[in-house]
């Protein structure tokens, strides 16, 4: 039973890297190695079939992943802000690549749809300062040679089918990639 006024919280269990969430009214239940073996079986069973689900969709270059990232696209090319929306109505945001594997994941679905593809990211008032769209400074970077150069009149982020950055005017339209 949900006392009222209770929040449904819930924990972050890692099982032989398997992460779970569960509500924390069982996080009296100790570890998983406790529960009942049974359920253990289901669990294990579960990983399985997701991992495979997810090789299967890999296999048809409909996602990618990179670390605990996943990255999808629905296909279509829309302008930013329809882009960002799109991601965030799927429960996710758009795709912000932080790192060489992460960058190359997104490139795998720029090319897979053949499209220049939006980044999670734009520029900030002062010129040149590019940030995620929860305000973080932006660090790993991997601009076109020459690029950024809009001066603040391209505050977007289109990557390129070779995986090089360019910053855009928001209006043109572009693949959008999310992250999940
Ligand atoms: C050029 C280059 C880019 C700029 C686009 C805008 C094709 O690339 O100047 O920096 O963003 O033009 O059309
Ligand atoms: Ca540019």
């Amino acid at each position: 039973m949900h006392p009222a006024g209770k929040k449904n919280v819930l924990l972050l269990l890692n099982v032989n890297e398997f992460e779970l969430l569960i509500p924390s009214e069982f996080e009296n239940l100790g570890p998983i190695g406790l529960l009942d073996p049974k359920v253990r079986m289901g669990l294990a069973d579960l990983k399985h079939r997701l991992s495979r689900l997810e090789g299967v969709l890999a296999l048809k270059g409909i996602i990618s992943k990179a670390g605990d990232k996943v990255f999808a696209s629905n296909g279509k090319t829309v302008d930013f802000a329809a882009a960002l929306q799109s991601c965030e109505r799927a429960g996710g945001t758009l795709a912000a690549p932080k790192n060489e594997e992460e960058n190359k994941a997104v490139l795998e679905l720029a090319k897979q749809y053949n499209q220049y593809a939006y980044l999670g990211m734009r520029e900030s008032e002062t010129v040149g300062q590019f940030k995620y769209l929860d305000g973080t400074s932006v660090k790993y970077t991997n601009w076109y040679p020459n690029e950024p150069r809009g001066r603040g009149k391209e505050k977007c982020v289109e990557m390129y089918t070779d995986g090089t950055w360019n910053d855009r005017v928001c209006t043109v339209h572009r693949l959008a990639v999310c992250e999940f």
